[in-house]
């Protein structure tokens, strides 16, 4: 069975934020640690990263895409974000600053989680390996997140 292929995006701005601001993403470290726990049958294979997103994509060819912003991060975030969708990945944005702001969902994300990640991303991850796809049909079943329908936000 081909696995799942997961990118993590920790967003940092090395232009703008000092390198000793630095540190491995405790929230996306809880989100990757409760997948790996839960996965039972489900071939999942994941990877953090903060640099180099293009070739790592490239080289990593991800199926879904996740990234976490801060405020002050988040035009950094929507590149990163775009970046992926170019590619043909399913983008899942999550963070304090979607989960504050959610009405600010960029066009490029399928899919904003509100709040605490690590359930409802592991939901997504589920119907994504049943559907290889994350329709919208699909995504008004689930809790804790917001999309967009017909360009409606949900
Ligand atoms: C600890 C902390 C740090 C630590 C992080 C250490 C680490 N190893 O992760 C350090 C010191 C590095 C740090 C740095 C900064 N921080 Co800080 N930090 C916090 C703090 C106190 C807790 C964050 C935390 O670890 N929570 C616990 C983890 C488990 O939860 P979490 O990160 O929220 O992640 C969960 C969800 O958000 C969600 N989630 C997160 N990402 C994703 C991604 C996906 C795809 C999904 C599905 C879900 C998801 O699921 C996770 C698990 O449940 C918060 C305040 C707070 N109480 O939240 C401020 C806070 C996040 N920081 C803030 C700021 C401003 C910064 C800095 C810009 C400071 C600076 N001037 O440099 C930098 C930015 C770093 C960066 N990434 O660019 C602000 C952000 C404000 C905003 N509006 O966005 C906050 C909210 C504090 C505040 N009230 O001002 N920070």
């Amino acid at each position: 069975m081909m696995p799942i292929k997961i990118l993590f995006i920790n967003t940092f701005d090395y232009q703008q934020q000092m390198k000793l601001c630095k540190y491995p993403s405790l929230g996306l470290g809880y989100i990757v640690s409760f997948l790996r726990k839960n996965a039972g049958q489900l071939n999942i294979e994941c990877r953090i990263i903060d640099e180099d997103i293009e070739s790592q994509i490239d080289s990593f060819k991800p199926d879904i895409v996740g990234i976490s912003t801060i405020s002050q991060n988040f035009n950094l975030a929507m590149s990163h974000a775009r970046l992926a969708k170019e590619k043909g990945c399913k983008v899942i944005m999550g963070g304090i600053h979607i989960s504050s702001l959610p009405h600010l969902l960029p066009s490029e994300a399928d899919v904003g989680v509100l709040g605490e990640g690590e359930e409802t991303f592991f939901d997504l991850v589920k119907l994504y390996f049943e559907n290889r796809d994350l329709p919208v049909n699909v995504l008004s079943g689930v809790k804790g997140i917001i999309f967009r329908d017909k360009g409606r936000l949900v």
